[in-house]
């Protein structure tokens, strides 16, 4: 309980920082995902994958995912002012999600900072889907009626039902990057390529973007473009950076 304390602490004082991770479609930069870092002043770095579960567990991802959002949306409609607009993909846990607050924040951050929707995506995960279907869809209805695109995170590992999934008024699937092991020898397992080719088309046939998640090398690149993935995020291609060095990643390619 150390790290809820620590947590706890870094929340009032907004600790805090967002990296920004390049999602590409082809060879261009489409959009970036904002992932939340920590470095604690006693425990050191802490990764979000830690301290992300333990602050949905005692209620702190309420006020940290609030940050997270205004931080991200600030980002987003400075570069938007600067004239290079790029849209910010931000995690959204269940717990926010599901607060009666939720999509009038969002609407006001919008609205305050001038930011134009579709320059916002929200992730979700699969598992909300599992749990309230009919109340989840609802509000994804009223986010996509404000302009802001949806996708759905880590698709695949939390077993949605097809049912589900067909319901979903989403933009985007991120297929988990767990599909992808196995695949970065040319030999690698014929099964998963038959799962990635499956996924792939029932996004097509949802009318959904698929985006393949932790892309690390040539030939998992190589097969995903075989198989007609457009839209890739990986080490690849590069990390999650700040803003600063974002900007400077960006000028090195145009
Ligand atoms: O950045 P990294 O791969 O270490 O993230 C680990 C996990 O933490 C991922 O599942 C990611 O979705 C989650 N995560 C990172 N940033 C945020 C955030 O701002 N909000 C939420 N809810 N989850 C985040
Ligand atoms: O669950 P979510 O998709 O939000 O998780 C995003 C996390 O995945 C981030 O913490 C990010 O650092 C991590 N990530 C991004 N690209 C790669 C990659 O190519 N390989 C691995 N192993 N992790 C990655
Ligand atoms: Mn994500
Ligand atoms: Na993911």
């Amino acid at each position: 309980f150390a790290l809820e304390a620590a947590l706890r602490r870094a929340v009032h004082a907004q600790q805090f920082t967002l990296h920004y991770q390049p999602q590409l479609r082809g060879a261009a930069l489409e959009s970036v995902e904002a992932l939340v870092r920590w470095t604690d002043p006693q425990l050191g770095p802490v990764s979000p994958g830690r301290f992300i579960p333990v602050a949905e567990q005692c209620g702190l991802i309420l006020p940290l995912g609030r940050w997270v959002r205004e931080q991200a949306c600030a980002q987003a409609a400075a570069w938007h002012a600067q004239g290079r607009p790029l849209r910010v993909a931000v995690n959204v846990s269940p717990l926010e999600f599901t607060q009666p607050d939720f999509v009038p924040h969002v609407q006001g951050l919008l609205l305050g900072l001038d930011l134009p929707a579709h320059l916002l995506e929200l992730e979700v995960t699969e598992g909300l889907l599992v749990q309230d279907l009919t109340g989840t869809a609802a509000i994804l209805r009223e986010l996509r009626a404000l302009g802001v695109r949806i996708s759905v995170d880590d698709f695949g590992v939390q077993h949605a039902s097809l049912s589900a999934l067909m319901a979903l008024p989403a933009d985007v699937l991120k297929l988990d990057r767990s599909f992808l092991s196995g695949h970065d020898t040319p030999g690698g397992l014929p099964s998963g390529t038959q799962v990635l080719r499956a996924v792939h088309t029932l996004g097509r046939e949802l009318n959904l973007d698929v985006l393949a998640e932790g892309v690390e090398t040539p030939e998992q690149h190589a097969l995903l473009r075989d198989l007609g993935f457009e839209y890739m995020q990986g080490f690849l291609f590069a990390p999650a950076m700040p803003a600063e060095e974002l900007d400077l990643w960006r000028d090195a390619r145009s």
